[in-house]
């Protein structure tokens, strides 16, 4: 990658593809020069890989038996089905582990397997993952011969023995990674396993319960049992559009197998029948000319899911999408979109206090880490505004809610960090820790949080080998007058569902003009974006009101393209991200 120009805090690169592999893309694929440059960057090299890339199917994706324990899993599941014995699911409180959940009491309803139910731990009474006593509560209340865990369960060695001294067989799905060796279970689903041969790493705890099921369906089908019970095979394709919002929503990247659940899921949820489903999606108005994207997912459709297990319980979210009628479809949706919105009300206040903490220097800021502390911030936020701090200040953040003695932290990295490692050698300071590369979580005891936030931010330090984060904008291609070719738009598709680990294209343009710009709502900028001899693009850039002073002085624009869907008509559009009065030296 070429460096065009560095600033203080932000850096403009552009990608350097090689010129071989973009001709042949091109060849190939029929596509023009500017798309064959796009998929080039996507740091594809194979032929194959590239095929794979423009054509995703369901048909192949790797044999769900390369999971460690999976024979011996669905055996298990086999015989409790047969023997009418109760099953047990426990996900966990956000979206991942509800659409887990939610996935699988529909397969088990489906196929006439009754005696399941579930339990989605309450975030604040049970914390997160497999809760022994709550285990045993629920044990001696109506007791169940197999549990199942959901996007959790990988650490929860105890509480999978005692419920082995109660005589019940658990079996572990996760995707997350065990600080020790696996679980006692009875068998454990996890790529991130060391032994597990699934050649796939980045499936999310819903993409890991599809496999089980995929498994279960073709294990059924060896012992007969749809010809003996009379049942129709399931078409699994048919959840799909349930495991994309988790997939989605757990932001695991969407390459490989994770791409083609997006792709066909985001197909089926554009035109889901589920009652459940229909009645919601209507409500957000995402029902309509367009198929739902990725960023719908994680802006419109999680935080909806997510209000409820961050401000109550999580239940109403697997409700939602098991139920088989449209009455309390209405309910449960109201319910949600009033949650939703007492979510945002405390996550606004929650983001300003925690800015103006920045901004006074309270806690510990530095250029590789912000850690923040407050005993009023409710912890079911803190997440999404680490977040968005993140966004804010492109250094890493973690914030942590205090009560008593006691706090509770979240954490979100940026690339190039890894925020699990940073906790791993922060461990001294840590009550418990768990995480990915890029977002973790914690427990600490007040008195530490010191000495956490200097041996937090010198670690990432380290990772980065003393050099700061600096915003990165990865530029595809840069345009001059010879403009954006036509047929790149209706391209585009090909390369969709953009959304982490597969971006949309960033594209920097140069020697343009922009015709009768306007203000919207005093805060976006529209206008016509004039090329060379080039057709006139349309332009909007979201919240950039303080750009509209120096526009006549800009000599360069990044910006993402796409299509605006508007009344029955889908118009190409830039969607413009930056504004430079500097020259970018090419
Ligand atoms: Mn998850």
């Amino acid at each position: 990658m070429k460096t065009l120009l560095e600033l203080e805090r932000e850096v403009f690169l552009l990608k350097e593809p090689d010129p071989e592999l973009g001709k042949t893309i091109r060849e190939r694929f029929g596509v023009s020069d500017l798309t064959a440059k796009i998929i080039a960057n996507r740091g594809l090299h194979t032929i194959q890989e590239i095929d794979g890339y423009l054509k995703p199917l369901l048909k192949n994706i790797p044999d769900p038996f390369a999971f460690r324990d999976m024979r011996r899993i669905v055996e298990r599941i086999y015989r409790a089905i047969k023997d009418g014995e109760t099953i047990l699911v426990y996900g966990d409180y956000d979206v991942d582990g509800i659409t887990a959940t939610a996935l699988l009491i529909r397969f088990f309803k489906q196929i006439g397997h009754s005696a399941v139910r579930y339990y989605i731990p309450d975030r604040f009474k049970d914390g997160y993952g497999l809760n022994r006593e709550r285990l045993i509560g629920l044990y001696r209340l109506t007791p169940f011969q197999v549990l199942i865990t959901v996007d959790c369960g990988i650490t929860a060695g105890e509480a999978i023995e005692t419920m082995a001294g109660l005589g019940v067989d658990t079996i572990v799905t996760d995707h997350h990674r065990a600080e020790t060796g696996p679980p006692a279970a009875l068998g454990v689903l996890d790529p991130s396993l060391k032994d597990c041969g699934f050649p796939f790493k980045n499936l999310a705890g819903v993409g890991v319960a599809f496999f089980l099921l995929i498994a279960l369906r073709s294990h059924l089908r060896e012992v007969g049992y749809w010809k003996s019970r009379d049942i129709p095979e399931p078409d699994l394709r048919r959840f799909l559009d349930i495991v994309s919002i988790g997939t989605i929503a757990d932001m695991v990247p969407l390459i490989g197998i994770n791409r083609i659940i997006a792709r066909f899921g985001l197909t089926m949820l554009s035109n889901t029948s589920h009652p459940g489903l229909r009645s919601f999606l209507e409500t957000l108005k995402l029902i309509g000319e367009r198929t739902i994207s990725p960023w719908d997912v994680s802006f419109k459709i999680a935080p909806r899911f997510n209000a409820a297990g961050r401000l109550e319980r999580g239940d109403p979210g697997v409700s939602l999408l098991t139920i088989e009628d449209n009455a309390e479809a209405f309910s449960i949706t109201h319910r949600l979109e009033e949650l939703n919105r007492q979510r945002q009300e405390i996550e606004n206040r929650t983001l300003k206090d925690a800015i103006e903490r920045v901004e006074s220097r309270r806690g510990f800021v530095s250029p590789f880490a912000i850690v923040q502390w407050n005993d009023t911030w409710h912890e079911g936020v803190i997440g999404i505004v680490a977040s968005k701090l993140v966004e804010r200040y492109g250094r890493s953040v973690a914030l942590i809610s205090l009560d008593g003695e006691h706090g509770k932290g979240s954490l979100r990295g940026t690339p190039g960090n890894n925020i699990f490692e940073a906790l791993q050698a922060c461990s001294p300071w840590l009550v418990s820790y768990g995480g990915h590369p890029m977002a973790g979580g914690l427990r600490i005891h007040r008195k530490n949080l010191e000495a956490f936030s200097k041996s937090f931010s010198d670690s990432l330090q380290r990772q980065r080998n003393g050099i700061p984060p600096k915003k990165e904008w990865r530029i595809d291609a840069m345009i001059g007058a010879e403009g954006i070719p036509d047929e790149f738009f209706s391209e585009l598709a090909m390369l969709e569902p953009f959304g982490l680990g597969n971006p949309a294209p960033l594209l920097g343009l140069r020697e343009f003009q922009i015709q009768s710009p306007s203000l919207l709502q005093g805060k976006h900028i529209r206008f016509t974006l004039k090329q060379g001899d080039n057709k006139a693009l349309q332009a909007i850039a979201f919240n950039a009101a303080e750009a509209w002073e120096k526009l006549k002085n800009v000599s360069t624009i990044i910006g993402v393209p796409g299509i605006n869907h508007w009344n029955g008509r889908a118009i190409p559009q830039m969607n413009i991200k930056k504004f430079l009065v500097d020259h970018l030296d090419l």
